[in-house]
């Protein structure tokens, strides 16, 4: 997959892409992905990528000129003129597992990051095709985002993340939240590891970790578990961790 970013800040990404698993991917050639200096693409003696609004109001707008010519030159490179083009806006649909999964699909991305208070809207209109937004917070630009987006888009990549794990992964994510792990040492602080872990029953072992990702998800996050399929088996495991637990608080 290639990936490209048009950015006024494209140092903000040299933390993420050069290390860990993003890192190697690139090393690896399973991503290329290229930063673009929307800047570069201004032609005014001052370089300018921002203007006033129309109509006034406070802050900035980014002005469309520069970013349709850097996309427009990236696009010219490209085999197909139907690569997303996706801008990172808070007006944007929301982003998830699924929004990545479906993007890990294409053999191109192209991630425009706005900054200020806004991208002129001729942009959204007649250049991107997607807007996408990560979440209901206010960032201070579109940066943050593309990384979200890039980092959960590359590990679905094949052969980026171990494919024993991966598909380890995707057949125990069942929409419920993790079960709390743990490592030695067994006793750290006078804190014991739960004895379960620790007694060699692997059907126990199994029983326990069900249950309490069962009981996180449902004190955490119930809107998960409406969503979540359970066996008979998962219903009568929490109905015995909720016993427990309404024993334990005595
Ligand atoms: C809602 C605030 N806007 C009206 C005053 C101005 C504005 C401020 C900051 C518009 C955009 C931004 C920068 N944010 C993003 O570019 C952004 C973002 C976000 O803030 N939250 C979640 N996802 C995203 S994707 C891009």
């Amino acid at each position: 997959m290639r990936i490209d970013i048009l950015t006024l800040f494209p140092q903000m990404f040299d933390g993420l892409f050069n290390y860990s698993i993003i890192g190697r991917a690139r090393e690896r050639h399973l991503v290329d992905i290229r930063l673009h200096n929307i800047r570069t693409y201004t032609h005014d003696k001052h370089h300018a990528v921002d203007d006033y609004p129309y109509g006034g109001g406070a802050g900035m707008v980014l002005k469309p000129e520069p970013v349709f010519e850097a996309a427009e030159a990236i696009k010219g490179e490209l085999e197909s003129p139907s690569v997303p083009v996706i801008l990172l806006s808070p007006q944007g649909r929301l982003f998830n597992q699924e929004v990545a999964r479906q993007l890990a699909g294409y053999q191109q991305l192209i991630l425009i990051c706005g900054h200020y208070e806004g991208v002129d809207e001729r942009v959204v209109e007649h250049l991107a095709n997607d807007e996408i937004s990560v979440g209901d917070y206010l960032l201070s630009g579109g940066e943050v985002a593309a990384m979200v987006i890039v980092d959960c888009v590359v590990r679905l990549l094949p052969g980026v993340v171990g494919s024993e794990a991966s598909l380890v992964e995707d057949s125990h994510t069942d929409g419920l939240l993790e079960y709390p792990q743990y490592t030695r040492p067994a006793v750290y602080r006078g804190w014991a590891v739960p004895s379960v872990l620790l007694s060699g029953n692997h059907s126990q072992i199994a029983r326990w970790r069900r249950q309490q990702s069962l009981l996180r998800t449902a004190e955490r996050r119930p809107d998960l578990l409406e969503k979540a399929i359970l066996s008979k088996e998962d219903e009568k495991l929490m109905n015995e961790a909720l016993r427990n637990q309404v024993v334990e608080g005595m």
